[in-house]
């Protein structure tokens, strides 16, 4: 149940739009509206969302975050939670990430899926996604929270569409019947040294998982997963903060490598 009113959350989407867009830091949004609730938040998200879509904007895939233990760990939060990916948020391997576009970013390395029919929940299950994917993708996500100092709690984070900000896929495309999710091994290396290594396995136990799980989710307000939908299903290892100067190389068990340069 919503407790902000229409106008409240165009005004709230609007001004966290504007602190990505102008990649300046604004305060946490519940410290005005304290008893906001999820649907409070994610209808923001969604009229950011509305925004973009507006103004032309495609969205071109979504993704659910905080899914990875170590995730968890880092923010001290237990609930996943999901967000969309806008066109302008996918770099092209081999481009640089300016961080003049960007407040704090850092980095998560992620094992993408690309699926080939709709997914729908409630009860949508590991298997049904299992026979959903058509790909399995390389990604790092490069997350920018627009709150200041990291400063923030779950509910101004999905307000804040889960700090996505730009993401690069890369590496070699697989079927699913080529690769194992579960123990998929992926291992971080920033300027040469290894800072993250983890497993599909890290990701809510397997990466179907949060496609199932963003399936349930977006039924609660009556939305699915169309099929052909690119999904990021989460860090599979805690992030990683970068600055200009930086590279950062991930490799896939079978998936090949992604590096990214930071200017
Ligand atoms: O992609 C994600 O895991 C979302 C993270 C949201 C919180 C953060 O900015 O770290
Ligand atoms: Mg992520």
């Amino acid at each position: 149940m919503s407790t902000l009113d229409k106008t409240t959350i165009e005004n709230l989407a609007e001004h966290l739009e504007n602190a990505e867009l102008n990649a300046q830091a604004v305060t946490k949004i519940t410290d005005d509206y304290p008893d906001m609730d999820w649907e409070d938040a994610y209808d923001i998200q969604w009229e950011i969302r509305r925004r973009k879509e507006a103004r032309g904007t495609r969205v071109t895939g979504l993704k659910m975050g905080l899914t990875s233990w170590a995730k968890m760990k880092q923010m001290g939060v237990e609930t996943p939670i999901y967000a969309f990916l806008a066109d302008y948020f996918s770099i092209d391997e081999g481009a640089e990430i300016n961080t003049s576009e960007l407040i704090h970013p850092k980095v998560e390395a992620e094992i993408a899926v690309i699926t080939n029919r709709v997914l729908k929940g409630p009860g949508c299950t590991i298997a049904q996604v299992m026979a959903a994917i058509e790909a399995v993708v390389p990604a790092i996500e490069v997350i920018d929270s627009r709150y200041e100092n990291f400063r923030f709690d779950l509910k101004s984070v999905v307000a804040d569409n889960a700090s996505s900000s730009r993401f690069i896929t890369g590496g070699r495309l697989r079927r699913i019947d080529q690769v194992d999710l579960k123990t998929l091994g992926v291992v971080m290396e920033k300027n040469g040294e290894v800072v993250e290594l983890g497993s599909g396995a890290s990701v809510l136990g397997h990466p179907a998982a949060a496609v199932s799980m963003l399936a349930n989710m977006l039924a609660e307000r009556g939305e699915e997963i169309p099929a052909g939908t690119f999904i990021m299903t989460g860090g599979v290892t805690a992030a990683v903060a970068i600055e200009a100067g930086d590279s950062i190389s991930v490799r896939y068990e079978e998936l090949g490598s992604i590096t990214i340069n930071v200017v």
